[in-house]
């Protein structure tokens, strides 16, 4: 069985062209002109663009006392639905570790998933366990490892447990991530708003201002540069944070910053002078910011200080929103977004100016691909590369409202947004999984677990004190080598 999409133009990340393209089983088997299949997807009026990579997803995370409400069924259809194929998501260890963290996240997505996924492991604490669970979680096939600088008191890591991390990733050829926010600086804000009797959901903003984003990202390149090893903020919310990545980067260390939809389109007037529903349904770490904050983050997109677009998906109900009535710092921490990131970018985005339809497609699935180290087996449209494909209709529209959404929450943080640009087909792995106006279902169990293999990269350290004391030792053995190293 064959598939051919034809008529379309494919905008891959560094170019675009009209041609056929030849699907055998689950890969793209060639590219060209007048093609022919067993069955012919139509492209025509439209283009052809690499399925979606999410790299930041939080599905029934455990979290602030609760559980985040998307499940991995919702959520992954939700995704497919928007054109996004595949999820990385973040496993949080507990008390019995990470291999056992691993295994429940396995059940769930297993059992549930319809899109493509991957994870990331989070580092929450430091000990010879995790010296050694990280190099078993590496040869289950995960490359990247998650650190919090937030969140005291439950997830957050301290300096030393976090370079003590960073030194493995770097032996193990892995990416440390890191929730750049000083935890400290947080929670005294947050003590000190609710004791002058700021309880409301703006008091979230006020105790996560710009500055404790921006020294944290500064202190996790500089631990990262002591370290030698390459970094990844998530998040990237605000101008500080992006100028401590773009003076890292610019030094010739390998930085990674990830904006989410949200702060490229939604601004801090979301918390001010709502009601307390409308403001805590958008409440997140790191807030939403003032517009000039958001002028950074597209500029950083389009001059590739910043490379990749994501969600932190991380949707808990109204109801789950309401444990925080009374407490600004107990309201669970999330938005959802996987269902609308690339329509509202493509609006937002590419219809304005701000992106050419090339870096659309890198922001949204080719960077991530090469940082995450799955390219070109995702986020490229290549022969050999997973069919993973999304004939993307510039002329579809929808007005963006919760009463039609795939996602299971009961509101959207995107409600009355207009977009244009919407899969008229989602192809996963050579199957259609999202046809527009075809009543298309999910299919739990369909998405497969994407193995991501350790890196070639290292950052050779701008700091100098390791010359002057040993020289580091890397352990490399074959097995932590990507092919072609
Ligand atoms: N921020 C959120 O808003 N939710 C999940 C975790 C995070 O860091
Ligand atoms: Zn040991
Ligand atoms: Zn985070
Ligand atoms: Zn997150």
């Amino acid at each position: 069985m064959s598939t051919v999409i034809k008529g379309g133009t494919i905008v891959a990340a560094d170019r675009s062209y009209e041609a056929d393209i030849l699907i055998e089983g689950e890969t793209i088997k060639a590219i060209g002109p007048d093609l022919a299949g067993d069955t012919v997807v139509d492209a025509s009026g439209a283009y052809i663009i690499p399925g979606g990579i999410d790299p930041h997803t939080h599905l029934e995370m455990p979290f602030m006392g609760t559980t985040a409400a998307e499940t991995w069924e919702s959520g992954t259809f939700a995704a497919l639905s928007g054109g996004t194929t595949t999820v990385v998501d973040f496993v949080i260890p507990g008390e019995a570790g990470m291999l056992a963290a691993l295994e429940e996240w396995e059940g769930r997505a297993t059992r549930q998933a319809s899109s493509d996924y991957s994870y990331h492991m989070c580092v929450t604490g430091w000990s010879e366990k995790h010296f050694d669970d990280m190099a078993k979680v590496v040869d289950r096939g995960i490359n990247t490892f998650k650190h919090f600088m937030a969140y005291k008191g439950a997830l957050m890591v301290n300096d030393d447990e976090m370079f003590a991390s960073f030194q493995r990733c770097a032996a193990l050829g892995a990416l440390p991530l890191v929730h750049a926010e000083n935890g400290d600086i947080v929670a005294a804000l947050q003590q000190k708003y609710l004791a002058e009797g700021t309880t409301g959901p703006e008091g979230h903003a006020f105790s996560r201002p710009p500055e404790v984003e921006g020294e944290a990202t500064n202190r996790a390149i500089m631990i990262a540069d002591a370290a030698g090893v390459p970094v990844y903020i998530v998040h990237v919310s605000c101008e500080q944070s992006h100028e401590a990545i773009r003076r890292a980067r610019q030094k010739g260390m390998r930085v990674y910053g990830e904006p989410l939809i949200q702060h490229l389109t939604l601004d801090e007037s979301e918390y001010f002078n709502r009601d307390w529903d409308y403001a805590a349904r958008r409440v997140m770490s790191p807030p939403f910011r003032n517009k000039l904050h958001q002028d950074s983050l597209w500029a950083g997109l389009a001059a590739g200080s910043l490379q990749v677009v994501a969600t932190d998906h991380c949707a808990f109900t109204t109801e789950q929103k309401r444990f925080g009535l009374g407490n600004f710092a107990k309201i669970p921490n999330g938005t959802g977004g996987v269902e609308d990131r690339l329509s509202v970018l493509w609006t937002k985005g590419v219809e304005t100016g701000r992106l050419t339809p090339n870096e659309f497609v890198a922001a949204t699935s080719t960077n991530i691909a090469q940082i995450l180290n799955i390219y070109p087996q995702k986020g490229a449209i290549l022969p050999g590369s997973d069919a993973d494909l999304v004939v993307w209709d510039p002329k579809l529209s929808k007005t963006i409202s919760a009463a039609n959404q795939k996602s299971i929450i009961d509101y959207n943080v995107f409600e009355g947004f207009q977009v244009n640009g919407l899969p008229r087909y989602t192809l996963s792995r050579g199957e259609i999984v999202w046809a527009d106006g075809q009543n298309s279902q999910p299919q739990p169990g369909r998405g497969k677990f994407i193995r991501r293999k350790p890196f070639p990269a290292v950052n050779a350290a701008l700091s100098k004190w390791k010359e002057v004391t040993a020289p580091r030792a890397v352990n490399r053995s074959p097995e932590h080598m990507p092919i072609g190293v």
